[in-house]
């Protein structure tokens, strides 16, 4: 069908991108069978390292003394800090009620207890059930920690993810810690030495391979500090060039990287207390010039290294945009990142991923973000429009079936799962 006036514009791309199954391609939730990793329901929902965050600003209890607390006080203080005492207007406490009227919450009580009595009846799998349906997510992608001690013992006893969950390969004890590190992978049977050597690259590269056989993951991913440099003389940078690279493109699995964090400026607030800086992007300028046949996908945290994210990606087919990652995932930034990269790139990127830690996060990440896509899309359709190009609203679904579905399975080279 045609498009011709604004208002049928305006109602095809609210309904193509509302209608539209989204691939959640990095987030922090597991499989309901991966036990109490999956973390669900409303004290989880308030006890979020955002609003743990935001909740310090106010509280007169000392962290330590919070962190004593039980997981529904802690939700109780921040309730009472962040929502009665004063009003909820951040993106995290917003992020809250979105979620709970999502979930059919009637917010007027302001009654906690009530709330948790309504989640209460869920299981893990009929809870993931209705989430995933009320926030239209079809594909899950986890991140999944072999260092891990909890997590590695799931993966060990020959559990298989439910199949709309997918692994995605967490590097970071290996890449960010291996000094620390090493021991753990002496014990687990892989022989690497002191001394950097073949041995070494060796060993590195049979326990990625084995991982890999154990979790069928879409990616290997790291989160990288905003000095990260390649090459250099690191360790971190030696596993890089010789271990993951090689099995990255032996294997057709890309490398991600999410660049800029400055984990623990403020230790005491535990994951609350990690912090950002901007990153140069001559590291991965490197890689994508050096090693053309690997695929990378690539973030970063600050709002300063957007633009130069862009440009770069116009020089690289190997490099994949990607999401609006922890700090940027606000509306302001979402919709000034959205809009760059939409101008500079096209339609050739994914827009979002949720980096939810809470299942029913999925419904106020997707919802905030889906809204903002729309509204970016729209601007740019009329803008179009107003040359005498004329739209058809076939390809408008199409269009969003990339961004929110089909680019990074296509960039993963998996064309089952492409909708057509
Ligand atoms: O994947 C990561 O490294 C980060 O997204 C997380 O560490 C972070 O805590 C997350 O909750 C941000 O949204
Ligand atoms: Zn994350």
């Amino acid at each position: 069908m045609e498009i011709n006036t604004s208002e049928q514009l305006a109602a095809v791309v609210k309904n193509a991108v509302q209608q539209q199954k989204i691939t959640d391609m990095h987030t922090h939730l597991f499989s309901p069978n991966f036990d109490s990793l999956l973390h669900r329901g409303v004290d989880e929902l308030l006890t979020y390292h955002y609003l743990v965050a935001e909740v310090m600003r106010w509280s007169d209890l000392p962290i330590e003394i919070f962190w004593q607390l039980t997981k529904s006080a802690q939700a109780d203080h921040i309730w009472q800090k962040l929502f009665i005492e004063h009003s909820p207007v951040s993106e995290a406490c917003r992020g809250v009620l979105t979620t709970l009227q999502g979930f059919g919450i009637d917010l007027r009580s302001r009654d906690l207890d009530a709330f948790r009595q309504i989640y209460a009846q869920y299981d893990a799998y009929s809870q993931v059930d209705k989430v995933l349906e009320l926030a239209g997510v079809d594909h899950v992608v986890m991140t999944n920690d072999p260092f891990d001690e909890e997590e590695r013992g799931i993966w060990l006893s020959g559990t298989k993810p439910d199949p709309r969950f997918h692994a995605a390969l967490r590097l970071d004890p290996l890449l960010n810690d291996y000094a620390a590190n090493k021991d753990k992978l002496h014990a687990w049977g892989y022989q690497v030495e002191d001394v950097w050597g073949e041995q070494t690259v060796r060993e590195i590269s049979r326990f990625l391979q084995d991982w890999i056989v154990r979790m069928n993951p879409l990616y290997m991913a790291v989160s990288l500090p905003p000095d990260f440099a390649f090459p250099e003389d690191s360790d971190r940078s030696r596993i890089i060039e010789h271990c993951i690279l090689p099995v990255s493109r032996g294997k057709s699995i890309p490398f991600a990287m999410m660049i800029g964090v400055t984990r623990a400026v403020n230790p005491a607030l535990r994951s609350a207390g990690d912090s950002l800086d901007k990153a140069s992007l001559e590291p991965l300028a490197y890689m994508l010039r050096t090693y053309p046949h690997n695929k990378f996908m690539t973030t970063y945290l600050s709002r300063e290294n957007q633009h130069e994210l862009c440009v770069l990606g116009r020089k690289f087919r190997n490099l994949f945009v990607f999401g609006c990652w922890w700090f940027l995932n606000s509306p302001a930034l979402i919709e000034e990142v959205t809009r760059m990269r939409f101008e500079l790139l096209g339609l050739s990127v994914t827009p979002q991923h949720s980096d939810a830690r809470v299942l029913d996060q999925l419904i106020y990440k997707w919802k905030h973000s889906k809204e903002i896509i729309s509204m970016i899309l729209l601007e740019k359709y009329k803008d179009i429009l107003r040359t005498g190009w004329v739209l058809d609203c076939t390809e408008i679904e199409r269009d969003v079936a990339d961004l929110l579905h089909n680019n990074f399975w296509r960039f993963l080279d998996k064309s089952d799962r492409i909708l057509s």
